[in-house]
Parts: structure tokens; C-alpha cells; sequence
């Protein structure tokens, strides 16, 4: 997907700054090509190469900006790759950062709050193209979450605050662009009801297609419900989590616990108004044995989720998750996962209470792989409230099942860096 961080920074930039994305999913880095300054966004799984890169680029002399979640969320690691770190948001310190460089005088770090969202810029999709990015444009309407999920990353970053944009500027960025195909890149689009139908309202005219992510108490709110659809809202990411009343609490995921004695009337709910599910579950809580995570694919399969995804419970830093398995003794590969070499993505990297980190690694690829198995993406099509509903959404299911499979299997066991430390 196209980079949405990048395209705001280089938006951001002053005209007479020249500027080149470089994307290392998909293209070279031209490490030897002259250039006065590099900015990378780092997040947990990208740390390592993201360190990597910016070594490469210091042992030539040119100066390295890095910023983003993971060095927001760890800056004192962050620091000793980097000639400035900037923390939280680029909005309010860029043109600083920028304007230092030129003179030579780059701090170490700037701190950027979360406060607005993009401020008016539209980001720079020119530069994404013939990158060969999935044709779909990315935009944020808010950022953040009000809820504190134990495990959650986004929680920690934003400290449970949320900011929207102005309703008028998501709906100019949303004509300024060609498609009609949008991914609403928020942590949570319905983190404040009012708000979301504000922008929902205003979508209906546009005549868009558009997913997002969002929690599932939206279910309990039908006017909201109601305009997510006519506004074009073809399904979200949703954090389900678990399927056990203990490990939700476990982990403070309260926007499923305030309906859970009504999970079943929730996804019967979602499925009325044909919303095309992906289901997010999260593996290895402390309640979890073999058989509640075999209990998980079997509900997942059952409710025939439009996508799902199995993934193990990660130790994001900076999060309660963090300190709580810090604090007894369990995390895995000196606590700092990310950077060592020996760990793989996807694998457990702590010490799960009822089974070995071996077994939790295993058991998530395997229902990842019975998931995506042939088998289980035919079954789970026959539904003609979802996936069957128009031929638009069978050729959603089609397009997209077969992808995430190769992908899921791909990147099962890749290593995060290139180089050996
Ligand atoms: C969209 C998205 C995706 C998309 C991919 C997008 C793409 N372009 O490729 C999809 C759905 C594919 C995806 C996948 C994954 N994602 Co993701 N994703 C996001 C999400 C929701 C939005 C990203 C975005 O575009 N935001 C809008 C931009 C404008 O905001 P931003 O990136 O935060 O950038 C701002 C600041 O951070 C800062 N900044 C950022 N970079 C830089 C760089 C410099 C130099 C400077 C100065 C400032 C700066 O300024 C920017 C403007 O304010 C974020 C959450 C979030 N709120 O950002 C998670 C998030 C980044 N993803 C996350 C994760 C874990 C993943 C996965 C690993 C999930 C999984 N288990 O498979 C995968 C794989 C990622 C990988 N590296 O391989 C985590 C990272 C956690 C962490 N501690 O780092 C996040 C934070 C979500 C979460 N709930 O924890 N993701
Ligand atoms: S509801 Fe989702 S985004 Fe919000 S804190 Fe919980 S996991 Fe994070």
C-alpha cells in the first residue's frame, strides 16, 4: 500500500526542496546516489532494516531523520541511529527540522504532539505512482483511540487521545484524488460516534467505496450503522480479539466487552447490512490453551468471516503489555525482539502461560494456514448476506482471499533485517 506518512512529509517540504520516495518494499535504495538528507519511517517490525538503512546512509556522511511510532515509542533506541529522532507527529516540527538541516544545525530531537491531524496538507500521490501499489488511496479522517486495550500500541502512542480532521478537508482530499476506492486509515473510525457520522453524512454524495478499522460497540448504533453503509462502507478491520469473556478482560478490550453476552446478535448485526468482516484475533493471552485457540479458527470459520487474521500477541514497547511481561520475567530474545537477530516475524516472542512459545508459534501458523486453506475459502464464499451479496463483493472475496493467503504464507518466519548484527 502507498505510504501515506512519506507522502505528507514530502508535502510538507518547502518548494525548493527536491524530493525522491525510495520504497524498500519494492525498490533499491540508491545508497551511493547524492543526497543532503534522509527521513525514514520506523515502526516495530521495520526497525531493524529501518537501522540498517540508516547506517548505510551515515557511514556515507548524509545526516538521517528518523520518526514514526517505534521511535516514539522507544526514542532512547531510536537516538543511536539517527542525527534527530522527531517524537509523535511531523505537522508541528517538520519545517523546523528542515529549516536546521539546511543550516546545519540539525538538533537531535524534536518533540511533535498529537495535536491536529495534517493541518490542510494534502499528501504528495504523485510520488507513489508506477510503484505498483494496490490501487486503493489511503486517507486518515482521525487518528487515535479512546479506548486502553492492555496490548495496544496506538493506546500508548496517543495516550488514549483522539483528533479528527475537519469534515470539509477528508471530503477536498477525497475529490482531489482519482479513485473511488479509499481506505480510511484510522485507528478506530468510530471512536467518536458524532463525529463519524459527521463524515459518513458527507461521504454519501461522493459516491465512494471505502473500508476501514473500527470497534465493534459501532454495531450498537444504528443510525450509525446505517449512514457507515449508504456511505459507501464496504467493511472494517475489526479487533475481535477473543472469544472468551476472560481474556477479553484480561486484555481490557472494552468496546467487546460492553455487548458480550450479545457477540452472536453483533456479527448477525454486521452481516445485515453486508459488511464484509475481518476479523482481527489476537493469540496467546494468558487464558489461552490449544483448544481456545482451535476454538477460535472454529469460530471464525463458523461465522464465515470475509478475512481473518491470527496473530500472536506481540510486545509492542511502551505498552502495559510490555512492562506487565518485562516486570515478570517473560519476555523472549532480551526483550528487545525487533532488533535481534534470531527472531522471526510471527513468531511468539514471550513466554505464554499455558503452552511454550514453540507451541503458540505453531499453533497461530497452523490456523492461519487452515484459514487460507482452498477448502476453507470456498466454504466460507456461500454466504448471501456477505460475500455473495452483489457481484461486486464476490469479486472482493476472490480478488483479496488468494492474495492474503500468499502474503500470510510469505512472510510466516521472515527475518526483520537483511544484515546478520
Ligand atoms: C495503514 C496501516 C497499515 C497498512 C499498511 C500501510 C502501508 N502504507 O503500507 C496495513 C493494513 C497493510 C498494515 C500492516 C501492518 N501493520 Co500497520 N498500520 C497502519 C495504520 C493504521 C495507519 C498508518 C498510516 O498511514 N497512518 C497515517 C500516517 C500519516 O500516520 P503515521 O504513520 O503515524 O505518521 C505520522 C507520525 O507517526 C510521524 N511520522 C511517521 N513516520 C515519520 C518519519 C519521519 C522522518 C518523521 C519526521 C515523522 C514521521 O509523522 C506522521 C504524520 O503525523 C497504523 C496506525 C497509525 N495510527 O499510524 C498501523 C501500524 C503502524 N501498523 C502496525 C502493525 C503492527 C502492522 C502489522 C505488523 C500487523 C500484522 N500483525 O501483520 C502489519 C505489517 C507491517 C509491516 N511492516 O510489514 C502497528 C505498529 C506498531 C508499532 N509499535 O510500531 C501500528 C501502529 C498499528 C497498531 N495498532 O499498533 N498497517
Ligand atoms: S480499540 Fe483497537 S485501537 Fe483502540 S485501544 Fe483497543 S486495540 Fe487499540
Amino acid at each position: 500500500m502507498e505510504p501515506l506518512q512519506l507522502g505528507l512529509l514530502a508535502a510538507m517540504c518547502p518548494a525548493d526542496w527536491e524530493v525522491r520516495l525510495v520504497d524498500d518494499r519494492c525498490e533499491h535504495i540508491p545508497f551511493d546516489e547524492p543526497t543532503d538528507l534522509v527521513a525514514i519511517t520506523v515502526e516495530v517490525f521495520t526497525a531493524r532494516r529501518a537501522y540498517e538503512i540508516s547506517e548505510q546512509y551515515r557511514t556515507r556522511g548524509v545526516r538521517v531523520v528518523l520518526g514514526g511510532f517505534h521511535p516514539t515509542l522507544i526514542p532512547e533506541e531510536a537516538a543511536l541511529y539517527a542525527d534527530a529522532i522527531v517524537i509523535g507527529d511531523a505537522e508541528p516540527v517538520w519545517s523546523q527540522v528542515l529549516a536546521d538541516a539546511k543550516a546545519c544545525n540539525l538538533q537531535s530531537r524534536y518533540d511533535g504532539y498529537t495535536g491536529k491531524v495534517q493541518n490542510g496538507i494534502l499528501p504528495r500521490r504523485d510520488l507513489y505512482k508506477g510503484k505498483g501499489y494496490l490501487p486503493i488511496t489511503l486517507i486518515q479522517f482521525s487518528r487515535g483511540c479512546r479506548y486502553a486495550c492492555e496490548f495496544c500500541a496506538i493506546s500508548a502512542y496517543f495516550q488514549q487521545r483522539y483528533t479528527s480532521r475537519p469534515v470539509d478537508e477528508v471530503v477536498r482530499e477525497i475529490e482531489a484524488q482519482d479513485r473511488q476506492l479509499v481506505f480510511f486509515v484510522d485507528d478506530n473510525v468510530v471512536a467518536d460516534p458524532a463525529m463519524s457520522k459527521q463524515l459518513f453524512r458527507r461521504l454519501i454524495p461522493l459516491r465512494i467505496r471505502w473500508v476501514s478499522q473500527g470497534s465493534m460497540d459501532m454495531v450498537w448504533d444504528s443510525e450509525l450503522m446505517d449512514l457507515m453503509c449508504e456511505s459507501g462502507c464496504l467493511g472494517n478491520v475489526i479487533g475481535f480479539e477473543s472469544i472468551t469473556q476472560e481474556s477479553l478482560t484480561g486484555m481490557n478490550k472494552a468496546p467487546n466487552l460492553k455487548g458480550f453476552d450479545r457477540y452472536e446478535k453483533a456479527i448477525q448485526i454486521l452481516k445485515q447490512y453486508g459488511l464484509q468482516t475481518w476479523a482481527a484475533f489476537t493469540l496467546g493471552c494468558d487464558t489461552d490453551t490449544r483448544q481456545s485457540l482451535y476454538d477460535t479458527l472454529d469460530f471464525a470459520v463458523h461465522h464465515k468471516f470475509t478475512f481473518a487474521a491470527f496473530n500472536v500477541l506481540m510486545p509492542y514497547y511502551g505498552t502495559p503489555l510490555y512492562s506487565k511481561l518485562a516486570a515478570q520475567g517473560r519476555l523472549l530474545f532480551d526483550g528487545r525482539w525487533w532488533l535481534h537477530s534470531g527472531y522471526r516475524f510471527n513468531h511468539a516472542a514471550f513466554k505464554p502461560a499455558q503452552m511454550s512459545p514453540e507451541e503458540l508459534t505453531e499453533m497461530a501458523f497452523e490456523l492461519r494456514s487452515r484459514w487460507n486453506s482452498a477448502s476453507s475459502i470456498l466454504s466460507r464464499f456461500f454466504d448471501l448476506k456477505t460475500n455473495m451479496r452483489t457481484p461486486y463483493r464476490m469479486a472482493i472475496y476472490w480478488m483479496y482471499n488468494p492474495l492474503f493467503r500468499k502474503e500470510t504464507l510469505k512472510k510466516q518466519g521472515m527475518f526483520l533485517g537483511m544484515e546478520p548484527v
